[in-house]
């Protein structure tokens, strides 16, 4: 938790402390070893707006993505301009000091329309923006105290400055790097290699693994999928570092950014593929975000003033007749060309089907069908939420009971009274107290799911936002099913059988959820469930089908 407290450095100064996110954390390191320069910390006030405005900073240098503090208003509230903060990682870390030169309130509807060209929040910048971001801004320049560590493929971390120094040793002179934040399937591999050729360069494939968390078991099979392909490329020309990029998924501006990060650690040249850096979602209208070729376009404009070039990747199909991949455009009529799309690539791998080999070597299928199990192996969370007496503890008993007579995976029931008597004996009922109550939870039941087990949770977990938390935090690491017991209140007031709501009435309890103290209904539950007229059993079984038509449970 921010807060700001007056922590003492080892220099014997107290400074106020925040606590960085991962992405700050990602910013904060490229802010430090040069990946990010001309800049020296955090867009102050002044050139956030320009770079908001026209990509360049005050003194008219080009800068395409905002790169900013942002922290929340009561953090804010105790800060004044000049002072120095303590920018901590999340484990408490000391990495650098901001010198404070501004504090703003940002207009993020602003920020949104004009660097990733939509305020629709299917954007994941735009998501990050306007719900995780805090609602003020701060600027300033950074020293460094400590550069976060990395203890994971050691061999392949970099700073710019070390990069340029192994270049340099190898008697690298032309290098062209490749961004990717995913596998690397042969097409990918193709093109890489093809492009090298042509321009008679080396090779840096050079991935943003900026946002993989400690104990992320998806990076350390990403790097091997990587190490895998290392083995098709010419060994004397070919390099992997990992970026601890932490990418917005901006498109054209995107583009941009990532051309002048790869200029800061050496390269010649880029490649700028085809709908680069664009999100996987659609905006609300089903349209892509960006068209195919805007980063390529925009990336070209800026290629002479960043000192860069850009080589804009022909997408590559494979041909049957050929058996080999060629630019699209160099297809002969009549030729077979095969696809797998990326929906259909996600589908063979979790249900166990053949990936040919032209698609994709089998040592990076083999890996990448480790972490994507089919979804009846996966964990999962069952979210149950509702009022005081709907039913929750109830049906989640039933449910447990249940999966545990299917078996094969470790079921944990986490209900409300029992999270509430281990895990929260301290908290209230206040909005804050029932809010950490909820995340708490959240964090266990995204643990149970992550390792592939169960999780059935039975708190009221009254506010949307909080719910929206937990739904995140599991979904990166399992299915996350919210159900929705929506038992008429008047129901619950009857049943009664803890004598709360008499007591709520009777003014004896201040906030009780429904009497004295909101319940926001979920809009969209996977399921809702009125256990007025049906049996608890009933209930479970109605939650057993939901499982099973999502592929979490066989038939
Ligand atoms: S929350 O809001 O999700 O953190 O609540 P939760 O942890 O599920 O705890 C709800 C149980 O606590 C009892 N209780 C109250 N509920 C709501 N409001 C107030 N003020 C309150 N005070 C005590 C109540 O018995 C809830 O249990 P269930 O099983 O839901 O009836």
């Amino acid at each position: 938790m921010n807060s700001p407290v007056k922590p003492t450095l080892n220099h014997g100064h107290t400074l106020t402390s925040w606590d960085m996110d991962l992405r700050q954390l990602c910013d904060t390191e490229l802010l430090l070893n040069g990946a990010f320069a001309p800049l020296q910390g955090f867009l102050n006030e002044a050139d956030y707006r320009c770079v908001v405005e026209g990509m360049r900073l005050v003194n008219g240098q080009l800068w395409p993505i905002p790169i900013t503090l942002d922290v929340t208003q009561p953090f804010a509230d105790r800060l004044e301009i000049g002072q120095k903060i303590a920018l901590r990682d999340p484990e408490g870390i000391l990495i650098a000091t901001l010198a404070l030169e501004s504090i703003w309130i940002p207009d993020k509807r602003k920020e949104a329309l004009n660097v990733f060209g939509t305020d629709n929040i299917s954007h994941p910048a735009v998501d990050y923006l306007y719900h995780h971001a805090g609602e003020v801004y701060l600027g300033g320049t950074l020293k460094a105290v400590e550069l976060p560590q990395h203890h994971d493929y050691r061999q392949h971390r970099h700073t710019p400055d070390e990069l340029k120094a192994a270049f340099k040793k190898l008697g690298w002179k032309r290098i062209i790097g490749f961004h990717t934040s995913s596998p690397m399937h042969t097409a990918q591999r193709e093109l890489t290699a093809r492009i090298a050729r042509e321009l008679e360069a080396s090779l840096l494939i050079h991935p943003a693994t900026g946002m993989a968390q400690a104990g992320d078991a998806g990076h350390f099979t990403l790097v091997r999928c990587y190490q895998y392909l290392l083995a098709y490329y010419p060994e004397q020309s070919t390099m992997l570092s990992l970026l601890p990029l932490a990418t917005r998924m901006g498109g054209p501006r995107e583009a941009v950014w990532h051309a002048i990060i790869r200029k800061n650690y050496g390269c010649t040249h880029i490649i700028i593929e085809r709908d680069h850096a664009s999100p996987d979602a659609n905006d609300c209208n089903g349209e892509t975000f960006y068209q195919p070729h805007d980063a390529q376009q925009l990336a070209r404009e800026f290629a002479d003033e960043i000192g860069i070039g850009i080589v804009n990747a022909p997408k590559m199909v494979y041909v049957q007749d050929r058996t080999e991949y060629v630019a699209e455009s160099e297809v002969r009529l009549g030729e077979t060309v095969l696809d797998i799309s990326g929906a259909e690539f996600q589908r063979r791998l979790r249900a166990g089907l053949v990936v040919p080999e032209w698609f994709s070597c089998s040592e990076v299928v083999n890996e990448l069908r480790k972490v994507h199990p089919p979804r009846h192996r996966q964990g999962f969370t069952v979210f149950f939420t509702g009022l005081s007496g709907a039913g929750k503890s109830t049906v989640a008993k039933a449910l447990t009971v249940k999966m545990l007579e299917l078996g094969g995976r470790p079921v944990t029931l986490l209900d409300g009274d029992v999270v509430r008597k281990h895990l929260s004996s301290e908290l209230g009922f206040s909005r804050e107290h029932r809010d950490l109550n909820i995340r708490r939870i959240g964090f266990v039941a995204s643990e149970i799911s992550k390792n592939g087990g169960i999780a059935i949770c039975a708190p009221i977990a009254p506010y949307a936002a909080t719910r929206r938390e937990v739904r995140e935090m599991v979904s990166t690491h399992g299915g996350f099913v919210e159900v929705y017991v929506a038992t008429p209140i008047e129901e619950c007031e009857r049943r009664d059988r803890k004598g709360l709501y008499a007591k709520a009435r009777a003014g004896l309890i201040k906030c009780f959820t429904g009497v004295n103290d909101p319940y926001e209904v979920p809009e969209r539950p996977e399921l809702q469930l009125d256990t007025s007229g049906i049996s608890p059993d009933e209930c479970a079984h109605q939650v057993l089908l939901t499982l099973e038509r999502q592929g979490f449970i066989k038939s």
